[in-house]
Formats: structure tokens, C-alpha cells, sequence
């Protein structure tokens, strides 16, 4: 699975240019019975398989061998929930082992003696902790300086300040009837940050209003939301003062 994912976009780039170096170790190379067993029956009975500690603790001293500072995480649904904020913390880790496992899950020995960090991408099930990986691998290195075309890129993501990112629009100036706003071709760039904060916010507050929640908002912001709720304000006294004419 990783040997595609290494050879595709902006990964692929940031090895070439060496931002990032990666390997993989098959958990399997490092069981020593002739079948190489990676899992085994869960002691207390009940379904499905649990991965042995041997070759698993085995591996991943193999990878502390490459890496001694490495963080160790664990990809479980056990974890800490990941997001953009952890995503630039493991960022600013030297080295990261990803543990990924299969079956039910690994032995629970394995994560309190081997590992540092369990993190989960989500509150769902998946079956194997590959691609949890690939999702961490992905969004840490595009936090890399110079992995991204602009310079600046990463800063500008979503969730970088807590809010989702402004509408984007690029060719042909009209589509299906539908054009770009006449602003974003004004040219006047303080106009055009002024929009793209407004929209930010507006999409944040429409999809998103847990965030704006958590976040600490500027006086800029706090000034747009202020303006948008006086606008919601008048609406209504203006809708009562209707209805009372009316009746
Ligand atoms: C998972 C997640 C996840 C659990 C058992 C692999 C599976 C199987 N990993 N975020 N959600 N892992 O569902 O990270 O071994």
C-alpha cells in the first residue's frame, strides 16, 4: 500500500528533495516461526485476531534502531483524534514511528511498553492502520517548509486559525451562467483579504460554528460577526414592525 503512496504528488516530491525520509518494515519479517505468524487467538475467547507482541515489539525496535528519537505512535481508534493542530505538532517532531496494525488490534503490551502516542483519525473502524498512516504522513509533510508551491501555503490552510478556508475561484471568469465576484478581480488586495475574511467567516459560522466557538477572534473578526448580527437585528425588528402594521 505505502509503495504507491510514496511514488505520487507532493510525497513523492518531498523525498526527492529529501524533506522527508520514509521507509517501511513488514511486521511479518520479524516473526520467527516458519509461518511467520504476525497474530494469534485473543486470550478470554470472542472473534477475531490479535497481533503477537513479539514481532510487532521486534519491528519496532528495528525502526528505534534507524530513528532513536523517533515518536512512536500507534494508529487506533483508542487515540487522541487527530487534526491540524496535532498534525503541526507532529511536525515539529526529528523522526515519527507509525505503528499500524491489523486484525482486532495489537497486544495491549505493545502500547504500554513500546508506544508514546496513540492517535486516531476518526470515530470509525477501519481495517488496518495503513491508511490512518498514509493520513498522518500526508498531512505532516505538507506542513514541511518548501513541501507546498507557496512559501507561505501551509499557513493559509484551513484550520490554521480556526477557520475554513475562503471560497476559491479560478478560470473561466464565468461558468454555466455563474460568475467570479467582480472583487476578486478588482485588484485591490486589502479589499480583496477583507472578502476572503468575510467569506472564511461566513462559511466557518454556516458549517462550522463549533470552531468559531474555540477560536480566539480578532477585533476584525469580532467587528464582521458584530455587523452580520446587527444586519440579523434589523431584519427582525423590521419583520415585528411589519406584522404589527399589518395586524
Ligand atoms: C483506526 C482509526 C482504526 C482498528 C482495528 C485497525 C483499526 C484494526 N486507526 N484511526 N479509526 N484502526 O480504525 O486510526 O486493526
Amino acid at each position: 500500500m505505502f509503495a504507491l503512496f510514496w511514488d505520487h504528488g507532493i510525497i513523492r516530491k518531498a523525498i526527492e528533495n529529501e524533506k522527508i525520509v520514509a521507509s517501511t518494515l513488514n511486521i511479518r519479517d520479524f516473526a520467527e516461526d516458519r509461518h511467520q505468524v504476525t497474530d494469534d487467538r485473543p486470550y478470554g475467547g470472542g472473534s477475531g485476531m490479535v497481533m503477537k507482541p513479539e514481532p510487532l515489539a521486534a519491528a519496532i525496535r528495528a525502526a528505534e534502531q534507524e530513528a532513536p528519537s523517533a515518536h512512536k505512535v500507534l494508529l487506533t481508534p483508542q487515540g487522541r483524534v487527530f487534526n491540524q493542530k496535532i498534525a503541526q505538532e507532529l511536525a515539529s517532531c526529528e523522526d515519527l514511528v507509525l505503528v499500524c496494525g491489523r486484525y482486532e488490534g495489537v497486544d495491549e503490551r505493545i502500547t504500554s511498553e513500546l508506544i508514546d502516542d496513540e492517535i486516531s483519525i476518526g470515530d470509525y473502524v477501519l481495517t488496518g492502520g495503513e491508511l490512518a498512516a498514509m493520513v498522518i504522513i500526508d498531512s505532516v509533510t505538507r506542513q514541511l517548509p518548501g513541501t507546498l508551491g507557496g512559501a507561505d501555503a501551509a499557513e493559509k490552510d484551513s484550520f490554521a486559525d480556526d477557520l475554513l478556508e475562503h471560497a476559491h475561484y479560478t478560470r473561466p471568469q464565468v461558468f454555466e451562467g455563474e460568475a467570479v465576484p467582480d472583487i476578486l478581480l478588482s485588484g485591490h488586495h486589502e479589499e480583496i483579504e477583507n472578502w476572503r475574511l468575510e467569506s472564511a467567516l461566513m462559511r466557518t459560522l454556516m458549517k462550522r460554528a463549533d470552531l468559531l466557538q474555540k477560536k480566539d477572534l480578532s477585533e476584525k473578526e469580532i467587528k464582521i460577526l458584530e455587523k452580520w448580527s446587527q444586519n440579523i437585528k434589523d431584519i427582525i425588528n423590521s419583520h415585528h414592525k411589519k406584522s404589527k402594521a399589518d395586524t
